[in-house]
């Protein structure tokens, strides 16, 4: 029936995937939620698994033909749980966010209060904030880091004493710092909250066994399989045996339709990647990569937000550091070869379009095999672009310098379409 391939058929599209091939391979992505697949991953991710409808979970499908799709899940299902320690898994979320937005609605109802943390702090879209829908239903009340960039818990435990939240919610997507999983538990606990954790940034540093598992001690927790996990773009929610039940009718059919069993396949094999002895090693090495990175930064004089690192990532105040906005530099590292993303930092004067900071981190360099001596260039090189910003023929000779970099790290050397 087929025979045509790609290459055959669309040279349009080709051509768009080889230019983003050659984008990510002369590069470097320093997005911190961003990482590199391995093959493997991919050639589950295409595979024509993309062909089954399959509602319901394994062994109570709505359609006909799904026992090599339920051999899939359950595989899947069994790995997260021999990862993170989790009782119960449900890997069909599409994504961080309809797995988060599931969560809300499994465990609560419309009008509840949800303790989570300010999107300037380093908190989430999902976490509440007022542009997204669910802000109109749930009623999030919102904290803060404290002056010296830490979770303030005295502060969280009066708030959590004072509007008596349904939920109280930690995980960050630009926060830089370890989270005290037993404390926030007792704080809950006071008040008759259900605890939920957001890992989307740190769950491969968690799986690596680099930073605190929430996953024993928290009702319910949530992440996405594509960041420092290494899988394939999508989400997971975790929670305890009691939940189960709740949480699995939320995402399907409360908030979902068919899940999409290639990528669920492709997150099994990210799973099985994570069980790796050498996964440990490369969660280890995230981290270390980071504090290089912090180091370099702390030297040339920028102020980083919450004092610095303890995970994958830093979030950059470089408007108050070198009189740039994050968009600015966000623009000139571009031109540099280096991708990073403007972010707001905590209570930022700027506008989000144009905010103060810089995020960036370590989990896609350190899947290509860089360490702390390349961190030091390539931090020196981000320095060079933030304050030659303007001079597009020196942004381009870092450009330059990357590029021959790169080519020490080849990324997909075997792949080709
Ligand atoms: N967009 C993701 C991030 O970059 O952190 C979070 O959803």
């Amino acid at each position: 029936m087929y025979t045509h391939s790609l290459k055959d058929f669309d040279s349009d599209i080709l051509a768009s995937i080889k230019r983003e091939q050659d984008r990510q391979e002369t590069g470097l992505e320093m997005i911190p939620s961003e990482n590199f697949v391995s093959p493997a991953v991919l050639q589950a991710l295409g595979s024509i698994l993309t062909n089954k409808y399959s509602e319901g979970y394994a062994g109570k499908r709505y359609y006909g033909g799904c026992e090599f799709i339920d051999e899939v899940e359950t595989l899947a299902i069994s790995r997260a749980k021999q990862l993170f320690g989790a009782e119960h898994v449900n890997v069909q979320p599409l994504s961080g966010a309809p797995a988060n937005v599931a969560v809300y609605f499994g465990l609560l109802k419309p009008g509840d209060t949800i303790l989570g943390m300010d999107l300037s702090h380093g908190g989430h879209l999902t976490h509440g904030h007022p542009v997204t829908y669910m802000a109109q239903i749930f009623n999030f009340v919102r904290y803060k880091t404290n002056a010296e960039g830490k979770i303030d818990l005295d502060n969280l435990r009066q708030m959590a004493l004072d509007h008596k939240p349904k939920m109280i919610l930690v995980g960050y997507s630009a926060y830089s710092r370890e989270i005290e999983y037993e404390k926030i538990k007792a704080i809950a606990d006071e008040v008759g909250a259900i605890t939920m954790a957001d890992i989307a940034h740190i769950a491969g540093l968690i799986a690596g066994g680099q930073m605190n598992n929430p996953v024993p001690l928290f009702d319910v927790v949530t992440t996405t399989t594509h960041k420092t996990l290494r899988g394939p773009r999508g989400g997971m929610i975790m929670c305890q045996e009691k939940w189960a039940k709740a949480i699995d009718k939320a995402v399907f059919p409360g908030f979902q339709g068919g899940p999409h069993e290639n990528n669920i396949a492709a997150k099994a094999v990210a799973f099985k990647e994570a069980l790796q002895p050498e996964f440990k090693d490369y969660a280890k090495q995230i981290k270390k990569n980071a504090k290089a990175l912090e180091a370099v930064f702390n030297a040339k004089g920028y102020q980083l937000c919450f004092g610095g690192t303890d995970n994958h990532l830093l979030l950059i105040n470089v408007f108050e550091s070198k009189g740039i906005t994050g968009k600015e530099a966000q623009i000139a590292l571009d031109k540099a070869g280096i991708t990073v993303n403007k972010n707001m930092i905590p209570d930022d004067p700027r506008a989000p379009m144009d905010p103060s900071g810089i995020r960036l981190g370590t989990p896609a360099l350190t899947t290509r095999g860089m360490k702390e001596a390349e961190m030091k260039q390539v931090g020196d090189w981000i320095n060079q672009a933030i304050i030659n910003a303007k001079d597009d023929a020196k942004l381009a000779n870092i450009k330059t310098e990357v590029k021959e970099l790169t080519k020490k790290f080849p990324l997909y050397p075997t792949l080709n379409y």
